[in-house]
C-alpha cells in the first residue's frame, strides 16, 4: 500500500487519539477543580505504528483491506490509574458516556493473562469529524493501575528484544514479578482507604471549624469584647493542637456559653 493511503486511512484514528487524550486529561482537571480525587492519574494514546499493523496482519492473515475492521487497536488509549479500585471507576465512566459506544471488555485483571499481563480492555466506537465527514471508527482502551503499566512495559520490551520468544527463565521470573505487582497493589489499596479516612477527617474538620466561627460571629451580640477575645484565643490554641474531640468538645462549650446568654438576656427583657 502506498504511504499516502496508510496516511489517509490513519488520519482519523489520529484525531480520535488526540481528542479522547483531551477529553480524559480534561476530566482528571475537572475532578481537581472540584477537590475531588481523581481516578484516572495520566492517559496516553497512540496510533498503531505502520510496521506494527503489518506485523499483526501477517501474524493473524488479515488482508490489508480488512485493518480497519479487524485490528481493532488502531487508535489505542492508554488510562493510568493509581488504585484498582480506580479502574471500575473509569470502566464506569466509559460506560456512561454519550460520546464512546462500548462493544467490547475484557477483563485481564480478574483474569490474568498466562503471560502475568494485567488491564481492563475496552473496545469502544468512537466517531470523528474529517474533511471527508463523519467517520465511527473502533479505538482500544486498556485501563490499568501504575504497577501493572510498569510490569506490561518491561514485558512488552522484552517480547521486543527476544522476538515474542521469551527465554523459560525469564518468563518465570516475569510471572514471579507479575505476583509481586498484585501484592503490591493490594498493599496500595490499604493506603488508598487511609487516603480516604484523611480526606474524611479533614471535611470533619472543616465542617467543625465552621461551626465554631458561626458560633463566635454570634456571641459577639451577646458577650463582652474580653470574654470573646478570650474564646478566639482559646480557639486558636485547641485549633493548633490538631485534635478534633478537642474542637468538638470546645463547639459544645460554645453552645452551652451561647445558651447561657440568651437565658440571661431572656430574663432581664421578660
Ligand atoms: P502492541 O504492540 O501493544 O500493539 P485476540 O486475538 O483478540 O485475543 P489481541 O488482538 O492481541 O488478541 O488482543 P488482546 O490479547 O486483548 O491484546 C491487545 C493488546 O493488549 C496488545 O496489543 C498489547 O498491547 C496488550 N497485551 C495483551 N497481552 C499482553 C501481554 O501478555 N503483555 C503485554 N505487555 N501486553 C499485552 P498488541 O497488538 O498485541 O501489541
Amino acid at each position: 500500500m502506498e504511504i499516502q493511503l496508510w496516511r489517509e486511512i490513519l488520519n482519523p484514528y489520529e484525531l480520535a487519539v488526540k481528542e479522547v487524550t483531551t477529553k480524559f486529561n480534561h476530566l482528571i482537571k475537572e475532578h481537581q477543580d472540584r477537590g475531588l480525587y481523581s481516578p484516572i492519574e495520566r492517559v496516553e494514546g497512540r496510533v498503531k505504528s505502520i510496521a506494527s499493523i503489518l506485523e499483526k496482519c501477517q501474524k493473524k492473515k488479515i488482508d490489508l483491506e480488512d485493518i480497519e475492521t479487524r485490528i481493532v487497536d488502531l487508535a489505542g488509549i492508554r488510562v493510568i490509574c493509581q488504585f484498582v479500585e480506580d479502574i471500575d471507576k473509569v470502566v464506569e465512566i466509559i460506560r456512561n458516556r454519550n460520546d464512546m459506544e462500548v462493544k467490547q471488555e475484557r477483563d485481564y485483571i480478574r483474569q490474568m493473562k498466562t503471560s502475568g499481563y494485567r488491564s481492563y480492555h475496552m473496545i469502544v466506537y468512537y466517531t470523528v469529524d474529517t474533511l471527508d465527514g463523519t467517520k465511527r471508527l473502533q479505538m482500544e482502551v486498556q485501563i490499568r493501575t501504575m504497577a501493572m503499566n510498569f510490569w506490561a512495559t518491561v514485558e512488552h520490551s522484552l517480547q521486543y528484544k527476544y522476538k515474542r520468544n521469551i527465554p523459560k527463565h525469564i518468563r518465570e521470573r516475569l510471572l514471579n514479578a507479575a505476583d509481586a505487582i498484585i501484592l503490591l497493589d493490594n498493599e496500595m489499596s490499604n493506603v488508598r482507604s487511609e487516603i480516604m479516612d484523611a480526606q474524611n477527617s479533614f471535611q470533619i474538620k472543616a465542617n467543625i471549624v465552621a461551626d465554631i466561627l458561626n458560633n463566635i460571629q454570634n456571641l459577639y451580640k451577646l458577650a463582652n469584647k474580653r470574654e470573646i477575645l478570650k474564646i478566639q484565643d482559646e480557639f486558636y490554641r485547641i485549633y493548633a493542637m490538631n485534635d478534633i474531640e478537642r474542637l468538638e468538645r470546645f463547639n459544645k462549650q460554645l453552645d452551652v456559653i451561647a445558651e447561657g446568654y440568651r437565658a440571661q438576656s431572656l430574663a432581664r427583657n421578660g
